[in-house]
């Protein structure tokens, strides 16, 4: 097939936030700008070693295990090394937090700036020996006026956030990011070694046909969640949702974004807070979720309003089409 002639107006990632910048006048000084620059090369080192790994053996157990008790793959220990090492050495930012790390790191005076990141490196990395899409999630906070640096700046609303994003390593590596004014999709180009704009401005369909649920704890789950999905499964049109479920967050978030439906993971009676963490994933897929025009919920309440009381603290998380969560909440407001 002939090589498809790049269009002449190549969008990169840097350039695109550039524009956001200058959009928000003086007042930007270029410090988010250099902090998402430093995520991105986060991203495409971790894209580069998750491509490899496969190869240089990186698959396997580190031997250790992160917060969740999970098993931690080299691959996870890796990527949380190279984003905690990146983002320190930007000098923008103050406090970390990351799902491998039991406590949030404080910058050292000389490498402090004034934004507080929390992520996880490598989400959904039980999938990592299968070749599944797995990806970073990120959530990016200003640090609050007169703060030198605590916990305190991320135990926070997620509706305090100015930007969060994911990357997602499969075919090809897809940042995902909002900086406050809508959502847009960059495609890595590894020749070029720049993300490239390939989805502006995305917007979730207002009502999908997708619904994204592990049903293998539906024995678990709560009333609300059971009717809710029996409502799909069996409707009075005839016409059921199709179940997609991946098991890694990014991806399952990612199509939701793109072909709209609803995205859940309950809490139920055995995860009596549902299992994926507030601060560094529901907040980051809700951020973007809201600015992609859909919904982020528990069940009963906006995730973004949720007020952290411990770094690594659970909730449940329903997101996606504004009206397939809209039906979900019925069966909790009833
Ligand atoms: P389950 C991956 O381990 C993860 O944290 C998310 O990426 C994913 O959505 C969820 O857990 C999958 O959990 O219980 O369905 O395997």
């Amino acid at each position: 097939a002939t090589e498809s002639v790049p269009s002449s107006e190549i969008i990169t990632l840097t350039r695109h936030v550039l524009h956001d910048q200058m959009r928000l006048g003086a007042a930007a000084t270029g410090d988010l700008t250099l902090l998402l620059t430093a995520i991105q090369v986060t991203s495409k080192f971790i894209a580069t070693n998750v491509r490899k790994a496969r190869l240089i053996n990186l698959i396997g157990l580190a031997g250790d295990t992160n917060i969740s008790g999970d098993e931690q793959k080299k691959l996870d220990v890796l990527s949380n090394d190279i984003m905690v090492n990146s983002l320190r050495a930007s000098g923008k930012t103050a406090v970390l937090v990351s799902e491998e790390l039991e406590d949030a790191i404080i910058i050292e005076e000389k490498n402090r700036g004034k934004y507080c990141v929390v992520f996880d490196p490598l989400d959904g990395s039980s999938n990592i020996d299968a070749g599944v899409n797995i990806g970073t999630i990120f959530g990016i906070y200003k640090l609050r006026p007169n703060s030198e640096g605590s916990i305190k700046d991320v135990l926070r609303p997620g509706s305090e956030m100015v930007a969060a994003g994911y990357t997602m390593y499969g075919s090809s590596a897809n940042l995902v990011l909002s900086t406050g004014s809508g959502v847009n999709g960059y495609t890595l180009d590894a020749a070029l070694g720049e993300f490239i704009l390939t989805h502006p401005d995305i917007q979730i369909p207002p009502r999908g046909k997708i619904y994204s649920f592990n049903e293998g704890n539906a024995m678990f789950f709560h009333p609300p969640v059971l009717e809710y999905l029996k409502s799909i499964k069996y409707p009075a049109s005839g016409k059921p949702y199709s179940a997609r479920y991946i098991g890694s967050m990014v991806a399952d978030v990612h199509r939701t974004f793109l072909y709209g439906g609803i995205f859940g993971y309950p809490d139920d009676k055995k995860n009596k807070t549902g299992k994926l963490r507030l601060l560094y994933e529901a907040f980051p897929m809700a951020f973007l979720t809201e600015q992609a025009g859909g919904i982020a919920t528990t069940g009963t309440k906006r995730i973004l309003d949720i007020i952290p009381e411990g770094i690594h603290e659970r909730c449940p998380v329903f997101l996606g089409s504004k009206e397939d969560v809209q039906d979900l909440m019925k069966f909790y407001a009833v």
